[in-house]
């Protein structure tokens, strides 16, 4: 007994010791110290270290840590266990962590807990993201693209062919799963491809292997297996192997690549192709530095660029939005060349002025051009700065299409484009290296929530919408229209009396408006405008009309202008959703990192709010656009 008493005395000396000791040590972790002390310590959670891309991410954290002498990590791995990576969040923030990196498996048992980390620290969560927006910062793939390539590759693998595919997918009802999912079948929408099963393997390796060595040996009708993950993949192998089915082709996703891009696994053939998601760990530790030093115009969400890995792209083509450096030809300031969409609203304004400015600040050389509206005006200044030899063209595309051959023009003479505010859709995306600028579609979502949440405080109505578009097949007028009509589409509280066609103006709000009253009168009860120009105008229709705006009609409107701004302070509107023109100093950081061979990150979202007329008061006055 005496023996037993006296170790325990000795346990409890020890870990009273320890603790004096590590208190002592953050006491003295004096966060301005400038002898060389710990000034930032970040907690990196990670769901397991049994899949490679996580033992990636924690190798690229550890390299970017090695750089500075001043910020020090704790890695914790919760072996596959969700209710453990709770737990291990929660130990990190115990320790005092400054700013909390986590890497999610399963979205939806960790989103509560990151939601209240988020309201202590800074949350910045990597790859398989969470649903909503309680976090800091993401940094990952755009799951959907990454689906689409899956799903072209695979089409172009069974050439034609009457193709049966079975898919494994990781927890089913994380986002990523269902984006890449919905990205495949896109792709293979209207070939001979069809997935005939879906697996559900958790992202593990042996759970693959096992349910594929079960399905294979009873279905001998299978071409080829997608499967979400490198770890899944892997298992996908095994269960070939297993039954013999070696005929079968692989496709894997965030697989972990040599230092030239390549994949071991394609090319020891085991996958004919993977596309590679990468990690986000070096970006995530540049971030959070930014973060905990408190720069601004820290952004929502960061995309790394996606790429498909083959046998014959094993070289690894510099196709992850690393633009070759421009031919600087000994020219010591950066010269960018900026081609305008116009000057057609407050918001326009406030855009070109921070992009001016920006310049001006970074001491980089602007030729700006303004093209009023016109596509044209933009392809001839994009070709006059190709001819004038920049060293970085920048663009807000007035439109989503036309821009393959101009675009194709400055690739060719080796000039990044970089694309602000607005996006295009070509079918080769390295034709452009980097957008910064809006999530579109959420910007729309955010206005059909508060919408919404108005009709559930009137069960018993039907709303009547008039929708008031931007500039038609412009990429901020169809993500806030597609956003928009997700939530309402299937909510029989609401109906379009009209969605029309405007163009960002308060001239062409002001007249769609006046036509709608014409037409409707008093039955309308909503009117979305997808930016304050157009609601703007609106308003003076309304009032023209004799009805008063944001009671008798609700109206919503994008950007969050001055001017709207007032509005919503009066009463005159009922819902602001911000979108941010202030994007000339990220602009600006990216011309000099690709014109110093950097990669860059295929989107930069920025960070963006709502505003109701309760909430306007506290915010209007310190606000810069
Ligand atoms: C959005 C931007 C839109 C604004 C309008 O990023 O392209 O164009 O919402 C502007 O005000 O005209």
């Amino acid at each position: 007994m005496t023996e037993k008493v006296h170790r325990l005395g000795l346990l409890s000396m020890f870990v009273f010791l320890l603790i004096v000791l590590l208190g002592a040590w953050f006491a003295g972790r004096d966060k301005s110290d400038s002898e060389g002390g710990t000034r930032f310590l970040i907690g990196i959670s990670q769901p397991n270290l049994s899949d490679p891309w996580h033992v990636a991410l924690n190798e690229e954290v550890k390299e970017e840590v090695d750089k500075h002498n001043d910020i020090r990590v704790i890695f914790t791995d919760a072996a596959q266990s969700s209710a453990q990576q709770k737990e291990d969040i929660r130990h990190l923030v115990g320790y005092g962590v400054d700013l909390l990196v986590v890497s999610l498996d399963d979205p939806a048992a960790l989103t509560a807990t990151v939601a209240e980390v988020y309201r202590k620290i800074p949350v910045i969560v990597l790859g398989r993201g969470v649903t909503g927006y309680d976090y800091t910062l993401y940094i990952g793939t755009d799951n959907e693209v990454v689906g689409q390539k899956a799903g072209e590759f695979a089409a172009e693998t069974l050439k034609g062919r009457k193709g049966t595919i079975v898919e494994v997918q990781g927890f089913g009802d994380s986002p990523t799963v269902q984006e890449r999912s919905l990205g495949f079948r896109e792709a293979i929408a209207g070939s001979n491809l069809e997935v005939t099963h879906v697996v559900n393997s958790d992202w593990q390796r042996d759970r693959a292997e096992d349910q594929l060595t079960d399905l294979l040996a009873k279905d001998g009708n299978v071409d080829l297996i997608f499967a979400h993950s490198e770890s899944m993949a892997l298992g996908a192998y095994r269960a070939l192997k297993n039954t013999g089915r070696m005929n079968i082709d692989i496709i894997g996703i965030d697989g972990v690549t040599t230092k030239t891009g390549g994949s071991p696994y394609v090319s020891e053939r085991q996958l004919i192709g993977m596309v590679r998601s990468p990690t986000g760990g070096r970006e995530a530790i540049q971030y959070a530095l930014d973060i905990l030093n408190k720069e601004k115009g820290i952004p929502k969400k960061v995309i790394l660029r996606s790429r498909l890995v083959t046998s014959d792209t094993e070289s690894g083509d510099g196709a992850d939005g690393k633009a070759a450096p421009p031919d600087r030809n000994g020219k010591e300031t950066l010269k960018l060349g900026f081609a305008q969409v116009g000057s057609e609203s407050g918001w326009r304004i406030a855009h070109t002025n921070s992009v001016i400015g920006a310049a001006k600040d970074a001491g980089i050389e602007l030729l700006f051009r303004n093209a009023d509206q016109s596509q044209e005006r933009q392809f001839e200044s994009i070709r006059e700065f190709i001819r004038q030899r920049v060293d970085v063209i920048a663009f807000s595309p007035k439109t989503e299409t036309g821009w393959e051959e101009v675009l194709s023009e400055a690739k060719d003479a080796g000039i990044p484009v970089i694309l602000s505010d607005r996006e295009v859709k070509v079918k080769d995306d390295s034709l452009w290296t980097a957008y910064i600028g809006s999530d579109f579609r959420e910007e729309g979502r955010r206005a059909a929530r508060w919408l919404t949440e108005q009709a559930d405080r009137e069960p018993d109505r039907v709303y009547r919408i008039v929708e008031l578009q931007g500039t038609p097949d412009s990429a901020p007028a169809l993500g806030r229209k597609k956003g928009f009509e997700e939530l309402i589409r299937d909510d029989d509280r609401f109906a379009y009396a009209a969605s029309l066609e405007g163009d960002f103006t308060k001239r062409s709000g002001k007249e769609l408006m006046a036509e709608a009253l014409e037409k409707f009168g008093k039955s309308i009860d909503v009117v979305y405008a997808h930016n304050d120009d157009m609601a703007l105008g609106a308003i003076e229709a309304i009032e023209a009309y004799g009805l008063k705006p944001g009671k008798d009609i609700l109206l919503i409107s994008v950007d969050a202008t001055k001017s709207a701004m007032d509005a919503l302070s009066i009463g005159k509107l009922n819902l602001v959703v911000e979108c941010n023109p202030l994007l000339g100093p990220q602009l600006m950081k990216a011309v000099k990192d690709v014109s110093q061979g950097k990669d860059l990150p295929m989107k930069i979202i920025t960070s963006e709010g709502v505003f109701t007329q309760e909430l306007v008061k506290q915010v209007k006055r310190n606000r810069e656009y």
